[in-house]
Formats: structure tokens, sequence, C-alpha cells
């Protein structure tokens, strides 16, 4: 158990962040922890694996890769040798994850022209994928970057896209507004994908979606399709998870009584939104709902 529980915690702590990785995580600890049950009959190990994957799946509420990567490895349990399954549904699954980031990639670098500047928020592998397969199908290209308050993911993307060779700007996230007219594209990543066609990513994705519609600029979103929310057909709403405030800022003395919120995502509605972009292809978002049928079937079991 001991893979489990430090995975949870890297997860918990964000050591491991991103919705990506955070499934293909999950996905590799259960991998780990069903190599090492030996000699257990199949209904303990059935039982194990099942307490380990819902440990994983409390350590963060909202990125629905997590608990959509945990259900995929534990679908192993329902065949004939299930610990063989298991483990061979997790690689799949990593192994599916990272093909899908790469087609996202090539998918998405189509909506982006020659000389364009993009807009990117946090720091997603997959709007990075975009991002770097235009640039090195040879166009022009320049990116701004938001910090990402409070905890500043937006260095790591710069820093990606800097090592690629890529023309990046770090942009306050107050900032985008000003900057928006130099803006050709917006593209970031999903955590989650709703039914009815609504993303939810990190906080300030849907004022930065407000501010592209308002300025007309084309706002576009990658998500593979384990980012989309089976549940979320059924009406069910998706946790936002609520992070410690002294992410934010710590006041002392008298000032400890300002209250700090710090709410990790937002909601932006599907209005917002031109495209997804997803391995299997550019979807508008009210295509979503044949993503989840067609992926996931109609209500979870
Ligand atoms: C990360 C975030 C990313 C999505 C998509 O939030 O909001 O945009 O997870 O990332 P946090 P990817 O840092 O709180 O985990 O495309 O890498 O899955």
């Amino acid at each position: 158990m001991d893979i489990i529980k430090e995975t949870y915690e890297k997860i918990k702590n964000m050591e491991i962040r991103g919705a990506g990785r955070i499934g293909r995580a999950a996905a590799y600890a259960l991998k780990e922890y069903a190599e090492t049950i030996m000699y257990m009959d199949d209904e303990e190990f059935k039982k194990k694996i099942i307490e380990a994957g819902e440990l994983l799946r409390s350590a963060r509420p909202t990125a629905v890769s997590l608990p959509n990567a945990v259900k995929y490895v534990l679908n192993g349990l329902k065949d004939e040798n299930p610990k063989e399954s298991v483990i061979k549904k997790a690689e799949e699954f990593i192994i599916s994850s990272k093909n899908a980031t790469k087609n996202i990639g090539k998918i998405g670098a189509k909506r982006i022209k020659d000389g364009y500047t993009i807009l990117t928020h946090c720091n997603s592998e997959a709007a990075i994928e975009v991002i770097k397969t235009a640039y090195h199908e040879g166009k022009d290209i320049k990116v701004f970057c938001t910090e990402t308050r409070p905890r500043n993911q937006g260095y790591l993307t710069a820093k990606a896209l800097c090592d690629e060779g890529i023309d990046v700007t770090l942009i306050v996230d107050s900032a985008v507004r000003y900057f928006i007219k130099e803006v050709d594209i917006v593209v970031v990543g999903a955590d989650a994908i709703t039914a009815n066609g609504c993303l939810v990513n990190k906080i300030g994705t849907s004022q930065i979606a407000l501010i592209a519609h308002e300025a007309r600029v084309p706002f576009l979103t990658s998500a593979e399709t384990y980012k989309f929310h089976p549940k979320t057909i059924v009406g069910e709403l998706i946790e936002i998870e609520e992070r410690d405030p002294k992410e934010v800022v710590e006041f002392d003395g008298k000032y400890k009584k300002i209250k700090i919120r710090n709410p990790a995502f937002d909601v932006t509605p599907s209005q917002y939104i031109d495209a997804i972009i997803t391995e299997v292809g550019l979807i508008p978002p009210q295509g979503a709902w044949y993503i989840i049928e067609k992926y996931f079937g109609w209500i979870e079991p």
C-alpha cells in the first residue's frame, strides 16, 4: 500500500499535478501495487485494489481524469485473471493518455495559423502540446502565459515553451483584458468537461473566456476523452476544490481575521467555448454529450 499512500500524498500536495499527470500517476500506482500483491485469492485481491482506488480518488476532487483513470483500471477486476488484467489496463491507460495528448497536439495545431499570438492559462500538457506542435510545424508564433496565481503554474508553462525556443511573454492574471487585442486565439487545458459542454479548469479560466468572447477571439480547450465527466450526464455537479488560504497570503496579528478564499477551479459556460480539441477530433461544446455517451455509456453503473 506504500505506493498508493505515497501517490495519494503527492497528488494531494500537488507534487504531481495537472489532470493528465494525476490520472496517469493513479494508474501507475495501481499497477505497481497490484504487482506487489502475492498469493491472494481473487476476492481478497479485488478488495485491496478497490480500497486503493478509493484512496487515490479522494486525493483531489475536481479533475475527472482521476476517477476516470481509476475506473478504467478497476474494470480489469471483472476479468478472469484480475491481477493480470488490472496491470494491463493500467499500462493501457498510461499509453493511451500519452498518445491522446500527442493527437490533440496535431489536431489543435491546425487551428494555429502562421503569425498567431496564443494566450494560455495555468500549466496544461495538452494545451502546451498544441502550441509546441504548431511551432515545430514551422509556424511563427508568440505566446502569452498568465502567471496563474496563487501557485504560479504559468511559470512552468513559460519555461517549457521557452525551452522549445518559442517566443513567450509572462503576464499577471489581471492583464489579460489589457493584452487581448494582441491575441489571435486562446488555448487552455481542461480538468473536466460536462455533458452540456462546460469547461472546468484552473481558476481564472472563465474570466479569460469572457474577455476573449468580448474581443471576438476564439477560445479553445484541449481535453482528452477521459477529461469528460460521465456523471454530469445525469446532472451531477462537479465539486470545485477549495485549497488552503495560505497559498494566497498569510496575515499576522489583527489582520488574521481577514477572510481568504482560494478556489482552485472555475466553470466556463459552453457559450464562451468555440471548440474542444479531443484526440478523436475537434468538437463544438454541444458535442460533449456524444463523447460521454460513446466512451462512458449512458449512466455510471
Ligand atoms: C491544472 C490545470 C490544467 C488542467 C489540464 O491545475 O488546471 O489546466 O489540469 O492539464 P492544477 P493537462 O495545477 O491545480 O492541477 O492538460 O496537463 O491535463
